[in-house]
């Protein structure tokens, strides 16, 4: 059989691959880093599946060099990596760490030097521990904090990065962190939780208003944990709980950064669940929030099929459990690659004329270095990457999450979402065959 055309993608689209500084840098008591809410919680008896810590992760703060010589090898031309917050104020606040700035100085200038733009995240979760003392994403202040960091990041690097991811997934913060309590800073208060992404929200808001402040050419957005939702039967109350958690996981987030507004329906969910007003959310708010965004990023896991549960709270509905002989990942998550399609066309129809990019995509399969699952699934998502631009979508780049193997928050080390397996006794890299396939398909810019 003919093998299927090749599908070429746009020029000037990044390949990229992403990791964030917790998951894989370890040394976090080197080079006067302070501790952040993550070092706290994963010391917490019981609170990461086979007592896994950030402590040493991949040892990317050590081993960069040869870790960036790894990327070069795969052909990236892009390169996602977030700043670890307190590694620049390891009290949250005060005066910056001169060896936390030249370590991002360091391996900016490296990347570069290889060809590799680098995509800079602001906050992928770990918030210095001090900052928390005072309330962490729950006190309003935490946002003015955090954009007094961000201004320090354009300073400092803005002559060289000209993308910035400002909050990676301020959902997942908000539902795991503030109110299932299962990653830092583990609490359990919905109230908390909604506080929480309010003040996240803020920080985008301010944070690109510093960088446009600043008079560069870069450009901000938000990484969203984006969910396609499907509803489990075509009743209305299934059809109800369906539009209700798209409204809970992504429109709470995408409107009001593109939109300037709360989404009303969700506004009355929460007020009700709450009991009390959403009094936190201040006037000018939602203007500062709304600042705006250059681009939606996109993290792509799986999809949410829903029905309606009547007797669930806090909001009466529930996610239907994957059914038997679904294509699943290792971490038993729908392999959906038709609804990344959907989802591209979905954001270009409701936000129009913003670019996306797909910050993160990828899944766990324990095998390596042989992992035909991995190459099936990367294969598959960029097809359904190239059918949204081909429709139109204005997508301007992917990012496999992850570049390699490293700390899966609370679920430790097992699940390995990476293009190159780490060997966590020894450190070494071995690149698996989803790796040479990436680095095939950027070479040749199509895929088929
Ligand atoms: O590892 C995480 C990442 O930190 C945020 N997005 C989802 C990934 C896989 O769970």
């Amino acid at each position: 059989m003919a093998s299927p055309a090749p599908r070429r993608f746009p020029d000037g689209f990044l390949w990229g691959a992403a990791t964030s500084a917790y998951q894989v840098e370890g040394a976090v008591a080197t080079g006067g880093r302070g501790e952040s809410i993550w070092d706290r919680f994963a010391h917490t008896e019981g609170a990461v599946d086979g007592g896994g810590t950030g402590d040493v992760a991949c040892d990317h703060y050590r081993r960069w060099r040869s870790d960036v010589d790894l990327m070069a090898s795969l052909g990236l031309n892009a390169y996602r990596f977030s700043i670890a917050w307190p590694r620049l104020f390891p009290s949250g606040a005060g005066p910056v760490n001169p060896a936390g700035l030249a370590h991002y100085d360091r391996l900016i200038d490296a990347l570069l030097a290889r060809g590799i733009e680098p995509v800079v995240t602001l906050y992928h979760w770990d918030l210095p521990q001090a900052l928390q003392e005072t309330g962490g994403w729950r006190d309003r202040d935490t946002a003015a904090r955090f954009a007094g960091y961000a201004r320090e990041c354009f300073a400092a690097y803005g002559d060289r990065v000209r993308t910035w991811v400002t909050i990676n997934e301020p959902w997942i913060i908000g539902v795991l962190g503030h109110q299932l309590g299962i990653h830092a800073p583990g609490e359990r208060d919905l109230g908390g939780s909604v506080r929480a992404m309010h003040h996240l929200l803020l920080a985008h808001g301010l944070a690109v208003q510093a960088l446009r402040a600043g008079g560069g050419d870069g450009r901000a957005g938000v990484a969203y944990s984006l969910f396609p939702h499907e509803p489990a039967s075509d009743s209305a109350a299934d059809l109800a709980a369906t539009e209700g958690s798209d409204g809970y996981v992504n429109r709470w987030f995408l409107d009001p950064v593109l939109r300037g507004e709360y989404p009303a329906d969700m506004w009355r969910r929460y007020e009700s669940a709450l009991g009390h007003p959403l009094d936190w959310v201040r006037d000018g708010d939602l203007e500062t929030i709304a600042a705006g965004a250059d681009f939606i990023g996109v993290n792509y896991y799986t999809t949410r099929v829903m029905r309606a549960a009547p007797d669930r709270p806090p909001f009466g509905w529930e996610v239907v459990p994957v059914p038997d002989g679904t294509p699943v990942t290792d971490a038993g998550w729908a392999i959906v690659p038709s609804a990344l399609t959907g989802l591209l066309l979905r954001l270009h129809r409701d936000y129009p004329r913003v670019p996306l990019l797909i910050t993160e995509n990828g899944g766990v399969f324990d095998d390596a270095p042989a992992d035909p699952r991995r190459v099936g699934f990367l294969r598959d998502h960029l097809v359904a990457v190239h059918e949204a631009i081909a429709a139109g979508a204005p997508v301007a780049g992917y990012f496999h999450w992850s570049l390699m193997d490293n700390f899966e928050w609370a679920m430790g080390y097992a699940p390995r979402f990476g293009l190159v397996h780490v060997d966590y006794e020894t450190q070494a890299r071995t690149v698996k065959d989803s790796g040479r396939y990436y680095a095939d398909l950027i070479r040749t810019g199509a895929v088929r």
